[in-house]
This record gives C-alpha cells, sequence and structure tokens, in this order.
C-alpha cells in the first residue's frame, strides 16, 4: 500500500517517523510530507493579553520570555497559495492509498484545513488522524476525519495497511454507513525493541517558503546539530497540566512506563552517529536519569561504543547522586530540571508536583560539582500564581546553582488536561506583571547580581509597572554575557594563534550605553534607575 504521511508545522514529529519506519518494515510504501514548519512568533504585552483568553474551543497559546522582549508562541504561520498548490499537486502525483495526519493541540487548526482541502481535491482517499490532539480529544477529531488513532499508532497502522476495510482495529475509530465505530483502546507496546529506528530524511519532503524540497538527512543542517531520540515512553508522575495523567487513564492496568533495551538504544547511537555528523544525543525520555541499573548498563557500554555528549531530563523524585556520577563518568554534558514553580502551593495543588525544593536543589548542586551544564525549566503566567508565589519562584531560582539555560514558558492549558478543570481561586495576574516576574526569573542566571538585589528589584513599584526597564537590564546583562563569552573564545584564539592578551574589561559598560542608545526616554530612565541601583549595593558589598 501507498502512504502519505503529513505533518502539519512539526518537522520533528518522532511519533509519525516511528509509524513510517514499522509500515515500511511491513513492505508498505510511505511519503512523510511536512507541511510548513513550527514557527515562533514575537508577540506584544497587549496581544499576549488577549491570547491569554482565548474564545471557548481555542487553545491556550504557548509562549516564552526571553529578554530580547518578545513572547514567542507555537505560530502557524499563514500558507501561501503556492504552497497549497504545491502540497496538494504533491499529493495527488504521490496517489496515495492512505493518508495519515500527525497533530496536538496547537496544530489541530492547521490539521482541519489541510483535511479539508484534501478531501476536496482527493475525496475518495481515506484519512486518519493521530497524535497526542486525537489520542485525548476523539470524540471533536472523529467529526472531521474518517479515521482516528487513539494512543500508539504502529500496530494499528500496519494492521489498517494490510486491510483497509477492517473495522476492528484496536485503537482505530472510524466513520461507517452505520455510524461511528469505537474500538477499544490497543494495549501498549511493552517491548519498545520489537520497533525499528524512527526514520529521517528517507522520502521525505517539506511545503514551505513557497517551494517543495526533497529532504535527505545526507543535506548538511538536515539535523540542525540535534538529533532526536528517545529510550523510554511515558513517564511516572502525573502533573496536572501534561498529557500523562490522561494516558495512563486511557491504559489503566497496564505497564505505562516502558523502556527501550540498553543494547537498542545503543545500536541506534552506534548507527546515527557513524551515518551523521551529530555533536551529541539529548536523549527526550519524560525523565532520563532513573533505573540505576539499566544507567550503569548504559554507562559501561556507551563511551566504547558511541562516546559523544549527551544529556536529558533529571527528577528528584527517581534520580539520585550516585546516578549522576555514574552518567558523569560516561560523558553525562547537560541536566534539564523542571523546576516549574518554587511556590509549594502552585506546585503541589495545582501542578501536582510534589517532590521537595531541597530535593531540587541538592541534586542540582551536585550535579554541578560532577561539572555538569544545568538547564531550568520554569512554567509561568498561570491564573492561580499570586505574586507570593512568584516571589517564592525567584527564591528558588536563587538558592540553585547557576545554570547555563533557563527557560521562561507560559503555562499552556489543553483540555482535558486536569489542570483545566481545577476549581481553586484565581488571580489572573495582568501580563506586566508577568513580564516582570519571568524577566526577574531569567536574571537569577547572572551571578554578578546579588540575591539581596534582585530581591530589592522584586519590591519595586515602577519596574513592575514598566517591566520594559528591568527587560533593557536583563538584555544588557545577556549581551554582556555573550560578549564576555565570545571575546573568551576570542582570547583563546588569539592565544593559540600567538599568545597575545585581550582585554574585556569595558564590556559592561558597552552593553548599558547600547541598550541605553535604543530605549526611549521613559524607559532609559527606568534603566538608568536600576543600573544605579545595581551599582550602589555593589559599591556597599
Ligand atoms: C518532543 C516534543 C516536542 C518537540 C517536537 C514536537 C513533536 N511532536 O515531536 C518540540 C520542542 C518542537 C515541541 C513543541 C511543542 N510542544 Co511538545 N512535546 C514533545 C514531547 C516531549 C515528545 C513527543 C514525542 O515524540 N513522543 C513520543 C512519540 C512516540 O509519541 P507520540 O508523539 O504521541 O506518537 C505516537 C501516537 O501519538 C501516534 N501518532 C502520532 N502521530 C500520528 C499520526 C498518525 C497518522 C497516526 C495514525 C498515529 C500517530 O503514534 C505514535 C507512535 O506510537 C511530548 C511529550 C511526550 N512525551 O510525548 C510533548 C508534547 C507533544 N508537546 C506539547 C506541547 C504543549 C508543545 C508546545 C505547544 C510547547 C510550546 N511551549 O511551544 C509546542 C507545540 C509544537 C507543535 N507544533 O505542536 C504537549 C502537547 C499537548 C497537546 N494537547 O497537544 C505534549 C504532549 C507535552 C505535554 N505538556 O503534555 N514538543
Ligand atoms: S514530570 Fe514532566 S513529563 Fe512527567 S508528567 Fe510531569 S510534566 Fe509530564
Amino acid at each position: 500500500m501507498r502512504i502519505a504521511l503529513l505533518s502539519p508545522y512539526d518537522d520533528r514529529c518522532y511519533g509519525m517517523r516511528m509509524i513510517a519506519s514499522v509500515l515500511r518494515q511491513h513492505g508498505h510504501e510511505v511519503a512523510l510530507i511536512i507541511f510548513k514548519q513550527f514557527v515562533v512568533k514575537p508577540v506584544s504585552l497587549e496581544q499576549l493579553e488577549a491570547l491569554r483568553h482565548p474564545p471557548p474551543g481555542k487553545p491556550s497559546p504557548a509562549t516564552e520570555t526571553l529578554e530580547e522582549g518578545d513572547y514567542y508562541l507555537s505560530y502557524p504561520e499563514p500558507v501561501s497559495e503556492t504552497e497549497w498548490q504545491l502540497f496538494l499537486g504533491k499529493l495527488t502525483d504521490y496517489r496515495p492509498d492512505l493518508i495519515g495526519v500527525g497533530l496536538t493541540t496547537p496544530t489541530y487548526e492547521a490539521a482541519l484545513e489541510v483535511t479539508r482541502r484534501l478531501k476536496s481535491e482527493l475525496p475518495n482517499v481515506p484519512v486518519i488522524w493521530g497524535g497526542i490532539h486525537p489520542t485525548i480529544n476523539p470524540e471533536q477529531c472523529i467529526e472531521q476525519a474518517d479515521m482516528v488513532c487513539i494512543g500508539e499508532g504502529e500496530h494499528a497502522m500496519v494492521e489498517l495497511a494490510q486491510d483497509p476495510e477492517r473495522t476492528d482495529v484496536l485503537g482505530l475509530w472510524r466513520r461507517s454507513h452505520g455510524g461511528i465505530v469505537r474500538n477499544r483502546i490497543r494495549p501498549l507496546e511493552q517491548d519498545l525493541d520489537s520497533f525499528p529506528f524512527a526514520s529521517w530524511g528517507e522520502n521525505e519532503w517539506i511545503v514551505d517558503w513557497n517551494q517543495l524540497v526533497a529532504l535527505p538527512a545526507s543535506n548538511r543542517g538536515y539535523f540542525r546539530g540535534i538529533y532526536f531520540t528517545m529510550t523510554q515512553r511515558g513517564c511516572p508522575f502525573s502533573c496536572t497540566y501534561c498529557f500523562n495523567h490522561v494516558r495512563k487513564e486511557q491504559q489503566r492496568g497496564e505497564r505505562y512506563v516502558r523502556r527501550r533495551s540498553v543494547e537498542h538504544s545503543l545500536a541506534e547511537c552506534e548507527q546515527r552517529a557513524r551515518d551523521f555528523d551529530l555533536p551529541g544525543f539529548p536523549f527526550n525520555d519524560d525523565v532520563f536519569v532513573k533505573d540505576l541499573e539499566w544507567l550503569e548498563e548504559f554507562a559501561e557500554k556507551y563511551p566504547r561504543r558511541v562516546g559523544l555528549p549527551f544529556g536529558g531530563y533529571i527528577h528528584p523524585a527517581v534520580s539520585d547522586k550516585e546516578m549522576v556520577r555514574v552518567l558523569a563518568g560516561a560523558g553525562l554534558r547537560f541536566v534539564t530540571f523542571g523546576v516549574q514553580s518554587g511556590s509549594q502551593y502552585i506546585a503541589h495543588e495545582v501542578y501536582n508536583r510534589r517532590h521537595s525544593f531541597d530535593a531540587i536543589v541538592e541534586l542540582a548542586q551536585f550535579c554541578e560539582s560532577q561539572g555538569l551544564e544545568l538547564v531550568y525549566d520554569v512554567l509561568s503566567n498561570c491564573e492561580y500564581e499570586s505574586e507570593a508565589d512568584c516571589l517564592q519562584t525567584l527564591r528558588l531560582l536563587m538558592r540553585l546553582p547557576r545554570p547555563r539555560l533557563l527557560q521562561v514558558k507560559g503555562l499552556g492549558v489543553f483540555p482535558p488536561m486536569k489542570i483545566s478543570t481545577l476549581r481553586l481561586p484565581k488571580h489572573c495576574l495582568p501580563e506586566t506583571t508577568f513580564e516582570f516576574w519571568n524577566l526577574l526569573y531569567l536574571m537569577t542566571r547572572h551571578r554578578e547580581i546579588a540575591a539581596e538585589q534582585l530581591l530589592a528589584l522584586s519590591r519595586d513599584e515602577y519596574l513592575k509597572a514598566h517591566p520594559e526597564a528591568l527587560r533593557a537590564v536583563a538584555l544588557a546583562l545577556k549581551q554582556k554575557e555573550a560578549a564576555v563569552r565570545n571575546s573568551r573564545e576570542e582570547i583563546e584564539r588569539l592565544q593559540k594563534a600567538g599568545g597575545r592578551e585581550a582585554n574585556v574589561r569595558g564590556l559592561w559598560r558597552k552593553a548599558r550605553s547600547l541598550i541605553g542608545r535604543r530605549l526611549p526616554k521613559p524607559v532609559a530612565e527606568g534603566v538608568r534607575s536600576v543600573l544605579t541601583h545595581l551599582r550602589r549595593a555593589e559599591a556597599g558589598r
């Protein structure tokens, strides 16, 4: 059978790549077409204020706060008529017997439009939807597609491809003349080693930038430095904003967290390291640092057989120092902590994250002592957060060792996740207030600012009302850091070349004058007042 898999706004689409591999293994012909890339877009605070309260049925935006002052969201870039024609033309030429569309909640509208166009151009080709959104919202999705796959799609797609008329495939819902057939959910595959590796660059195409382009993995830049893989499926935790608790409920009674064998995971890394020019392996497991026995075997074999730097998520409730020690000796380069909130109320009652903050701090300190780079994720812009909660998050970030990267993301509320049904008192802080706190969080990365200074800034009502001023300072700090880093690299380069010394003094001043020149007057005044404040505190230390 000839199958086209379509991925609107998601070029990673690991789940669909798994399905493509399994279908090929069973002798089917598969084309993967990425229909435009997932992009981010800067938005103003005013726009965000409106986006935060979407009309019923529309998803909340996914945002990130950066020092540059821009907020980005998973933004479906409009499709040009040329792109529609290229996309539909490619499909018409390919003459698929079955079309699969993969989607998440943010890409639901795009998948809807793609399906509408497909149905008018290729009315006789059945369309099946799959992915996390149809999995947790099947009733909504079966109204839009001929079939919906709930849960893992590998086996279901193979059975469907073998006999497209079958109506009893586990995990599939399908529309038929007699109504909707809702088959039971398929049990999870327990032996993940039975799947082949995900497919990259095989009969793969992208429609974007008014072009249709083949994407062979041998293209330089295909992986953009990041290879995507996972050694596990599932997560032991049930945070209220995450899909895992919904999936666990759907698959109740089954072993939800499963891991590939070390051998199977290593074989993939070995093969990919041989075939492609990769800098390392960031494992995308929901929590990578867990199961000491598995990690010990991995740590024993990985350096010899792969040897590239690697990293992944760590969680104080299942990760410990021994695991970190073992992995650090095997090339572990970075660990990512889901810090999310420093408020016990928000972490426990709103997010259902019940580990202790002391445990995060202790584990992070240990990771730092092992020479690991630290990455922290923080969730902000939650309607249940008060400013007292934000202050606690700031305090926790100040206690943690300095990270290489701090990602401050806006909480996305996607039904039917539990967070969308909580009935707790709401604070609904204005966007400017969140902007103010988010920038303070980002500033904790710069340890030249002492904790008392940051706390003093957090009490400043002028800055709270004018977070642009704080943003300018945060940006200056970031630019200064980049300039120092670059000049360090430059120094090293010069030293290697001829032993010359270079001077990095004055960069701070340069950064200040750089932003000062670009700012409107009232903001510049705000910046000056923050800098004066910082300088005074520094002199007093
Ligand atoms: C890696 C990742 C990303 C990557 C890559 C995206 C991707 N889809 O691969 C990046 C960083 C780009 C990303 C971005 C975002 N992500 Co993300 N991401 C993930 C993550 C951690 C892994 C996805 C994965 O590969 N899973 C493993 C595979 C095997 O499972 P799967 O994708 O579900 O696929 C299986 C089935 O669903 C099914 N299937 C999948 N597609 C299809 C298609 C067909 C036709 C069929 C039949 C079956 C089928 O079969 C697959 C194999 O069994 C998940 C969490 C998770 N652990 O799954 C979140 C997750 C998908 N992301 C999420 C979110 C919210 C986002 C963002 C909005 C975040 C942001 N702040 O911007 C954006 C939106 C991006 C977008 N375009 O949709 C949510 C989505 C919730 C929802 N209701 O949609 C998730 C579920 C995490 C969560 N918090 O709950 N993400
Ligand atoms: S720990 Fe992460 S992946 Fe696991 S349930 Fe919580 S948010 Fe989801």
